[in-house]
């Protein structure tokens, strides 16, 4: 391909010659991450000329001051001072206070405690509809058949979509996380057929396709309350529409995924459902779903010894991070009694998920509902796994739910 980018002289840091997005990685990133971990606690990738951390204690770091390591210079690969964005730039992601602050504020209002109670009782119905249908089949697909089928039912609802369209949910997800990477074959592939998908996701963002109530409609208020501008409001729908159906599919993909694998788990679970709700921090330390994000450094900043020259990307491997041993001894172990404190599957400081209470609301009500009927999960097959340039996603997870004896 093409030449290797050397160092920034001022830099003085372990050089890798690892790809992040390349197949091999992306199919299985752990012996990678080993490898990114102990080469340093900051080193160059130079198939791309970026910087990258893998620690727990650097990316924690990073993810915690903003002031250097930016936003608004892009959350992906490409430094939006340098070349255009392939999309409008996110108000929420992809901007730095004073800017954020505002749209975020918004955000945490409409996503906040008080709202998930309103939807807590549509989505347990759901979760219990869906729970009896999966397990009266018994061989599923546990992607197809469930983890795509219970966000994609009661988050466009909550948010206030109509019903047509839809199926452009998950490409359009699709599309923006891999375009956080390099423009790969696995980013081309992906936006082969933007066009249409693109457009329906746009013409959702506006007032009058929004259920007055939901999600959505609020951020229009927002807007008439004069705390947002009318681009800002079409742009923070946008947000919803992106960031709420890939990441909570594969969350649930991986949380069964998990369980499949560690039967014990399950039990432990049954024996004793005070440990839902924490047990998905363990999903998402063990196998994170957004697995890296960018920042660019607004200055020329010391970690460790080495220099990163101001106004270079540096890519944080939240995934690797979750599975450090210098934080989670015994990383590769799932063990949902941990408590895993600190894990960065949502990141960390004034970014860290908006949508986090919308996630924890689905996993928590599915596992319920799965766990009052489930005796066991078997894998009857070996998952397909579905390259992303930046989520950790399951194409197809082929399982036996055996029903509890009544
Ligand atoms: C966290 C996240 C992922 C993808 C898109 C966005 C946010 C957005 O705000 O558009």
């Amino acid at each position: 391909m093409t030449q290797p980018v050397p160092l920034p002289v001022q830099a003085a840091c372990p050089v890798s010659p690892i790809d992040p997005f390349s197949d091999e990685f992306l199919a299985y990133p752990y012996r990678f991450h080993d490898q990114l971990r102990e080469i340093g606690p900051v080193f160059w990738l130079d198939t791309y000329g970026v910087f990258g951390m893998a620690r727990h204690a650097e990316v924690h770091a990073a993810l915690s001051d903003w002031q250097t390591y930016c936003s608004g210079r892009g959350a992906g690969i490409e430094d939006f001072a340098k070349v255009k964005s392939w999309r409008p730039p996110s108000k929420l992601l992809e901007v730095d206070p004073p800017v954020h602050t505002r749209t975020r504020t918004v955000m945490s209002r409409i996503l906040s405690p008080a709202a998930m109670r309103q939807v807590r009782e549509t989505f347990t119905v759901r979760a219990e509809a869906l729970a009896d249908d999966v397990v009266a089949k018994g061989r599923i697909d546990a992607v197809k058949e469930l983890a795509e089928v219970f966000p994609l039912h009661v988050f466009p609802d909550a948010v206030g979509l109509r019903p047509e369209g839809r199926e452009n949910l998950l490409p359009f997800g699709n599309m923006v996380f891999n375009s956080f990477g390099p423009q790969n074959a696995i980013f081309k592939e992906s936006v082969a057929n933007a066009k249409p998908v693109v457009q329906w996701i746009y013409d959702q963002c506006s007032r009058d396709m929004l259920r007055p109530g939901g999600f959505g409609s609020q951020v229009w208020d927002a807007f008439d309350a004069g705390e947002i501008d009318a681009e800002e409001a079409a742009t923070l729908v946008r947000s919803m529409l992106t960031a709420g159906l890939d990441t909570t599919v594969n969350g649930i993909a991986n949380a069964i995924y998990a369980f499949a694998q560690h039967p014990d788990q399950w039990r432990a679970m049954r024996d004793d459902p005070s440990l839902i709700r924490q047990s998905f921090d363990e999903v998402l330390r063990w196998e994170s779903p957004v697995q890296t994000f960018f920042r660019t450094t607004t200055r020329d900043v010391e970690v460790e010894g080495t220099t990163i020259p101001e106004g270079h990307k540096v890519l944080l491997f939240l995934g690797a991070a979750n599975r450090d041993h210098r934080k989670f001894p015994e990383p590769e172990r799932f063990d949902i009694r941990r408590r895993p404190i600190g894990h960065v599957a949502f990141g960390n400081g004034i970014h860290t998920c908006v949508g986090q209470l919308v996630a924890r609301l689905e996993v928590e009500l599915i596992l319920t509902a799965l766990l009052k009927r489930v005796d066991t999960i078997t894998m009857t097959a070996e998952p397909v796994r579905k390259l992303n340039n930046t989520l950790r996603s399951i194409g197809s997870l082929p399982i036996e739910f055996k029903a509890l004896a009544h």
